[in-house]
């Protein structure tokens, strides 16, 4: 499902040169479905990890955005909300890249239906050491710290960093890493919305809650490992799509 009129999401595709099928899937997805779409939204994780837009410099980096930007070409609005992977993505790559910038979460209206976008991780409230590395690296001062340091030496960090959350993750219960229930049902108190979209933990699915009477839908994106998928909305509602 995909034609002028309707608006796709995607997530967690972790895109680096070193995991080349999530890349070439992109590449492909680009030319047969999100070509032919009226907007794509990026709701973070897009990139493995992002140390700053001086590494446009690389040649997958440009590339990547070379491909982006053949959308805004053809008219496609492109949209890119950062997540904990890639929120130090800033305006040069915007710029390269023909995307707008939307900041986590935002709120829109998707063919009349009040919707929430997010990256999803600000709601995983249980994994308290997440959340306590989440609040010192979006701090401002400590990003300009980080921004600061050469760039190797940021890439080297990353890496580091990649390295400690897999091995910090093999040892969380798999459902501290979801979804809090009142993370969302707060989030719903602030943006009264019916729907959200959302990624981050990689269990795509459609869920319902009930608030103040009213059925809110959430559906979470999946991740690009081993196929891709996304979601596409139009004015009759939303669909998760496998993309192989
Ligand atoms: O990303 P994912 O899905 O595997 O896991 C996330 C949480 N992990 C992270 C870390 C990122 O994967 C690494 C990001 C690197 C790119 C950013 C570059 C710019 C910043 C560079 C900073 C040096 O987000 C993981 C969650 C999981 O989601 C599920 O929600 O559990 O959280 C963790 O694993 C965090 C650990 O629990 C705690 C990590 C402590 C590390 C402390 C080091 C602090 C030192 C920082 C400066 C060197
Ligand atoms: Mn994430």
């Amino acid at each position: 499902m995909s034609n002028p009129t309707s608006s796709l999401f995607i997530s967690d595709l972790h895109l680096t040169p070193e995991r080349p099928l999530p890349v070439r899937l992109f590449l492909r997805f680009i030319i047969e479905v999100a070509q032919n779409a009226q907007s794509l939204t990026i709701l973070g994780d897009f990139f493995e990890a992002w140390v700053g837009d001086d590494n446009l410099a690389e040649a997958f980096n440009q590339d990547i955005a070379s491909a982006l930007n053949s959308l805004a070409a053809r008219g496609v609005k492109v949209f890119f909300l950062p997540g904990n992977r890639d929120f130090l993505v800033g305006p040069t790559f915007a710029k390269a890249a023909g995307l707008t910038l939307l900041p986590d979460p935002t709120q829109i209206d998707l063919y009349g239906i009040a919707t929430l976008l997010a990256h999803g991780d600000q709601f995983c409230t249980d994994d308290d050491a997440y959340q306590a590395f989440r609040r010192q690296v979006r701090d401002p001062v400590w990003q300009q710290q980080f921004l600061a340091q050469p760039l190797p030496q940021r890439l080297a960090l990353a890496t580091a960093l990649r390295e400690r959350s897999e091995h910090a993750k093999a040892g969380k219960k798999p459902e501290i890493m979801d979804v809090n229930a009142d993370a969302i049902r707060s989030a719903l108190e602030t943006h009264p919305v019916s729907r959200i979209i959302h990624g981050h933990t990689h269990r795509p699915a459609r869920h319902e809650i009930s608030v103040h009477g009213k059925t809110v839908e959430r559906w979470v994106l999946p991740d690009w490992y081993e196929s891709g998928g996304y979601l596409a909305c139009d004015e009759r509602g939303c669909r998760l799509l496998s993309f192989a």
